[in-house]
């Protein structure tokens, strides 16, 4: 009688999915948020523009960011004058760092990760790799594990174009890849290089200043996987919830669009005002899962969009002062680098957690949610269960 044996990808895991390592990393070229404005309207020829370098200044002020890291640097810029116009045709340049420093970035992410993790890399099986910054076939999932030297068998997801709420995207499908293949070990980055976006400021496009005075270059990494082996692989946070919804009324007010002048970024005024107000509805079903806890019995890592994102969402839903805390630290330390933020977030809670001598990795709560938005607007939300 021949035996009939189930493929390990039917053989499904018994517990949820978890976080079994966290790894970041950023280019070393830093600048100054104090300093920005001056550079900023020099190396774009715009110095000229007193009116317009005031109110980036006030911006930049606002931003609660002291420094940022970038790929470009004043001789990259210098080199390559089209990126440093306003809207002159760049893409190509834009697409031969992105595509190059994309996975490059995540590299090194992905390897503080599986140094973290003390497992050898044969053992990841998937990976999940999101970007905003350019676009390429093989894609940059494929760079990363030829870089790292992975399996030709391991499955890949690439996610391009998703904008910021894609620091979320990749451990929800994280988390159904872990759940139903027994065995799977999955690498999640979020790679993010402002060479796409990096434009002169326009009178014509005010929203770009915003963009110009939050944007920062980051990667982040993630192994995630059911069923962590005993006293091998230590986990940090259980997955138990993915979510994502489409706010009502807010067509429009995030856009990204790819151009022959790199991507170009468009932001409404009322972001800030659109997700404070329809936050409680994202989080109501998740909130029932966990018996409706108080909300300041939970930890919060929030995509730190900008600060007056986070100063309305803190109000909206009573926050204590250090709820957003992780999240303020990311913004001032790195500014808002799209979907690799909220994952920086994750991993500062978790520090916080143990330089602070909390009793969880949650800033000492159980439960906590990590929280995306970006385009659509889009807002797409995990809860997390510390163990
Ligand atoms: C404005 C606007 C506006 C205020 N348009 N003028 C990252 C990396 C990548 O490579 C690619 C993508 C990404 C990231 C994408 C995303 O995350 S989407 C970004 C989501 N973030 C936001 O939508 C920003 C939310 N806004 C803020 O956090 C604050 O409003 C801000 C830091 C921009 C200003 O601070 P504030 O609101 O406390 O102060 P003000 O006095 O209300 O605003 C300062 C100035 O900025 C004002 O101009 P002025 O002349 O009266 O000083 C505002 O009109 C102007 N401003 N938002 C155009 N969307």
């Amino acid at each position: 009688v021949k035996e009939t044996r189930l493929s390990p990808q039917v053989l499904k895991p018994e517990g949820p999915a978890t976080v079994l390592a966290i790894g970041t990393s950023v280019p070393p070229n830093v600048f100054e948020q104090k300093a920005y404005p001056d550079f900023f309207f020099r190396v774009t020829n715009c110095s000229q523009k007193m009116e317009l370098k005031e109110k980036f200044q006030r911006i930049c002020e606002k931003s609660g960011i002291k420094k940022r890291h970038f790929y470009l640097t004043e001789e990259i810029l210098r080199s390559n004058p089209s990126v440093c116009t306003y809207k002159e045709p760049s893409l190509d340049l834009r697409q031969e760092i992105a595509v190059v420093e994309v996975p490059k970035l995540a590299k090194e992410a992905a390897l503080n990760a599986i140094k973290e993790w003390g497992q050898p890399r044969s053992k990841i099986t998937h990976i999940v790799f999101a970007t905003t910054s350019g676009v390429d076939m093989p894609g940059a999932d494929f760079r990363l594990a030829k870089m790292l030297g992975l399996r030709p068998t391991v499955k890949r997801v690439m996610l391009y174009q998703q904008g910021c709420y894609a620091g979320a995207t990749v451990l929800r499908i994280a988390k159904d890849l872990a759940e139903n293949n027994k065995g799977a070990r999955v690498l999640v980055t979020c790679s993010e290089v402002t060479a796409v976006t990096f434009r002169a400021p326009s009178e014509n496009h005010l929203d770009g200043l915003v963009g110009s005075a939050l944007f920062g270059d980051g990667a982040a990494a993630l192994i995630i996987g059911s069923d962590p082996a005993a006293q091998v692989e230590r986990p940090l946070f259980e997955i138990h919830w993915a979510g994502q919804m489409v706010l009502p009324e807010s067509d429009g007010a995030i856009n990204g669009h790819l151009r022959e002048a790199g991507l170009i970024f468009h932001l409404l005024k009322d972001v800030p005002g659109l997700i404070s107000k329809n936050i409680d509805k994202v989080l109501a079903e998740a909130m029932e899962y966990a018996h409706f806890p108080s909300y300041n019995d939970l930890f919060w890592a929030v995509h730190p969009g900008g600060p007056a994102i986070l100063d309305q969402m803190e109000a909206k839903l009573g926050l204590s002062m250090d709820k957003l805390q992780a999240s303020r630290d990311i913004l001032a330390s790195y500014g808002n680098m799209s979907s690799a933020s909220v994952l920086f977030v994750l991993d500062r809670i978790r520090r916080r957690s143990e330089e602070m001598q909390l009793p969880s990795n949650g800033e000492g709560c159980e439960w906590g949610f990590v929280i995306g938005f970006g385009p659509g607007l889009t807002v797409e939300a995990l809860m997390l269960r510390t163990i």
